[in-house]
């Protein structure tokens, strides 16, 4: 899709999604680090709930929002591509992709293969909107760069939200459920007013 931070926050602020990592996929170098790709591409590892979000519904939000299109030559790095994990998954990606490709009478350069192996980034890379706000980490009791910002749900959400991935109506519906004190929601609410629509 393009570079993966904003891909992990797309993913990490849409109800029904738990956790993201960002990471490496794709190829078959071993070990690969973000100086020193090889074969392998930027992706996002999902862990979602299906009775809140299907995997259908999380192919239309990979078919929408793609940095360089869904037609343009881009390197490895950037490509489109989906990794399914089994059999059901590749199917609804391929009808999907058939789908639109005549829709929109456009050949995509979308690649569909089985999942072999993730790496995840390194981690400054890990809920990187998220990382820019020093004191919002400290005040949800976070360390940037730690094993947290790749397994807290709430990470995930709120490295969404500041960069505009909800509409302030969708985050006050969620509000309830985030835990968070006044003094942060009033924080987090003024970047989702200032930044939704504006593109991750
Ligand atoms: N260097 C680009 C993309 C970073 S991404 C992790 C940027 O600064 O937006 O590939």
């Amino acid at each position: 899709m393009g570079c993966f931070w904003a891909g992990d926050s797309l993913f990490g602020a849409t109800p029904g999604v738990i956790r993201t990592c960002v990471g490496y996929a794709g190829g078959l170098k071993d070990n690969p680090a973000y100086s020193n790709l090889g074969d392998h591409t930027e992706v996002i590892d999902i862990e979602y709930d299906p009775e809140v979000i299907t995997y259908k519904q999380l192919l239309n939000l990979f078919w929408n929002n793609h940095e360089y299109g869904l037609t343009k030559f881009v390197k490895r790095q950037y490509i489109s591509l989906i990794l399914y994990h089994n059999d059901e998954q590749r199917i609804l990606a391929e009808k999907s992709r058939d789908y639109l490709q005549r829709e929109k009478n456009e050949k995509f350069i979308t690649e569909i293969s089985p999942f072999r192996k993730f790496y995840p980034a390194e981690d400054y890379h890990q809920k990187y909107r998220l990382q820019q706000h020093p004191w919002l980490l400290e005040n949800i009791g976070l360390k940037g760069g730690s094993e947290d910002l790749r397994n807290c749900p709430l990470a995930a959400k709120l490295n969404g939200y500041l960069v505009g991935v909800a509409t302030l109506d969708e985050f006050e519906r969620q509000v309830p459920s985030l835990g968070l004190s006044d003094k942060v929601l009033q924080y987090v609410r003024k970047y989702v007013i200032e930044r939704h629509g504006n593109g991750l």
